[in-house]
């Protein structure tokens, strides 16, 4: 057993009876209601989940296992000279609640670089897609034909025990994580720049400068992919991909189509693909503007139109948080200290001070605030990844982490298949006292 893998199954012992209690001993305590708008209002905020890998508080953000994205970027180990700490020391964290030494995050990278071979057959997947595909449809495509690999299923037919499901799995997501940026960046070289010749993984490589190396980009953008990886990696358990991903594993399928499912789910314009949005919507102004950033007042104009024409402000707006997401903050201090005089950088931040007041007078959005997604694209179009497309499959990496960490944990502590309630309308009208 490998060292990360020794301290999760002590962790997994230690946690298993908390369950064990919480369902037997408490099972009839209630802690939450259903209200009739939440039921026809997609389970907004019904508190029904659970995960121990991250928190979403609505007004301070996200928290991994317990510590704030800053937190998080001061305390995990960073490869020499640095700014961004290695993706695999947040795996760890993630599977274990603990921050690792350098030396447990080289060993992992070390057991992560060894899972890295990807067979021929997915790289024939991906070069049979027409090159007009989205590249999610191919990520997604290219994942699920990993699922031949499967560790869990061969254990499964063999007769496995519950308590060891936790253990194929982890092996399944380790392997999965190892190979997924490899397939993403496959995915970019193929898709922008054929003409150049695939790159193979640098064995003594992170995940992050590995990633890197391979889209052909120089530094920083090692630190770009890192601190990309990490912002994107968990957001608690119900927004779209994070629950499609439990929802799907809780059948007990496998972690490559929970995470191909989990892929598709990222990719609606109104979850991951807001990223590729903004970036189409930020041209649109541009293109009007040119480089040089209007007043507030265009700035205005330009937005109430966009709400004029009955679409969304991309970037803008969550499902949970009330303020500006942290993830957005990440980005923001990365592009005041980097790149403060791009000019679509520039065109953000002039947005940040208008957009915010102008969805208030709107009075929908329940938060005018801007998300993960206003600031992402504006990174990678400095650093030269330009095909916004793209840029839901960087977020799809990043969020498989969250994703496998909390598939291991769920294997781990036994949960069941997923099984809520549905109605009719009727029984709804019914049960709200309508009379007909
Ligand atoms: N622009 C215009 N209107 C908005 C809005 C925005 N940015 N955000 C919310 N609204 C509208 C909603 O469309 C809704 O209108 P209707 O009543 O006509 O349906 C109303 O305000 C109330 O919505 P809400 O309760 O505030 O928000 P929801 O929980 O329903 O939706 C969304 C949350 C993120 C989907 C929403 O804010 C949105 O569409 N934002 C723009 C797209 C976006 O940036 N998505 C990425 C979110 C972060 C993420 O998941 N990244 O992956």
């Amino acid at each position: 057993m490998n060292k990360l893998k020794e301290v999760l199954y002590s962790k997994i012992e230690a946690h298993r009876p908390r369950t064990r209690r919480l369902a037997k001993e408490y099972g009839d305590v209630v802690v939450d209601q259903v209200h009739a708008r939440q039921i026809v209002g997609g389970m907004r905020g019904i508190k029904c989940l659970i995960s121990d890998i991250s928190y979403l508080d609505p007004y301070e953000g996200i928290r991994y296992r317990g510590y704030t994205l800053p937190e998080v970027f001061e305390k995990l180990p960073k490869p020499d000279g640095a700014e961004m700490p290695y993706v695999e020391g947040l795996y760890y964290l993630l599977l274990t609640g603990d921050i690792p030494t350098r030396e447990q995050v080289e060993d992992l990278i070390i057991d992560m670089n060894n899972r890295r071979i990807i067979p021929k057959y997915v790289w024939d997947v991906i070069d049979s897609f027409p090159s007009e595909s989205h590249p999610m449809a191919i990520l997604s495509a290219a994942v699920m034909s990993l699922e031949r690999e499967s560790l869990f299923n061969i254990k499964y037919r063999q007769g496995m025990k519950k308590t060891d499901y936790w253990d194929p799995t982890y092996e399944d997501a380790t392997n999965l994580l190892a190979k997924i940026p490899l397939i993403g960046a496959y995915i970019y070289r193929k898709l922008y720049h054929p003409e150049g010749a695939h790159r193979y993984p640098d064995p003594t490589l992170d995940l992050g400068a590995n990633f890197a190396y391979m889209m052909g980009k120089d530094k920083p953008y090692d630190d770009v992919s890192r601190m990309y990886f990490i912002i994107h990696a968990d957001h608690e358990a119900g927004n779209v991909s994070a629950h499609t991903g439990h929802l799907i594993a809780s059948s007990l399928s496998d972690v490559y189509y929970a995470v191909s499912g989990m892929i598709n789910g990222l990719a609606g314009p109104l979850h991951g693909l807001a990223n590729q949005e903004v970036l189409r919507w930020l041209h649109g102004l541009m293109e009007k503007f040119g480089d040089k950033v209007p007043g507030e007042e265009e700035l205005r104009a330009y937005v109430w139109d966009t709400l004029n024409s009955g679409q969304v402000i991309p970037g803008y707006g969550h499902a949970v948080l009330r303020r500006t997401d942290p993830r957005y903050m990440v980005q923001r201090e990365f592009c005041l200290k980097h790149l403060p005089d791009d000019p679509l950088f520039k065109y953000v931040d002039a947005l940040y001070k208008v957009v915010p007041d102008v969805l208030k007078e709107h009075g929908k959005a329940k938060n005018p605030w801007p998300n993960v997604d206003a600031q992402s694209g504006v990174v990678q179009w400095h650093y030269g990844v330009r095909e916004y497309d793209f840029y839901t499959v960087l977020f799809a990496i990043g969020r498989s982490i969250g994703v496998l960490s909390n598939i291991i944990w769920d294997r781990a502590l036994g949960y069941p298949i997923e099984r809520p309630k549905s109605i009719t309308t009727d029984m709804l009208e019914e049960m709200v006292g309508i009379k007909k």
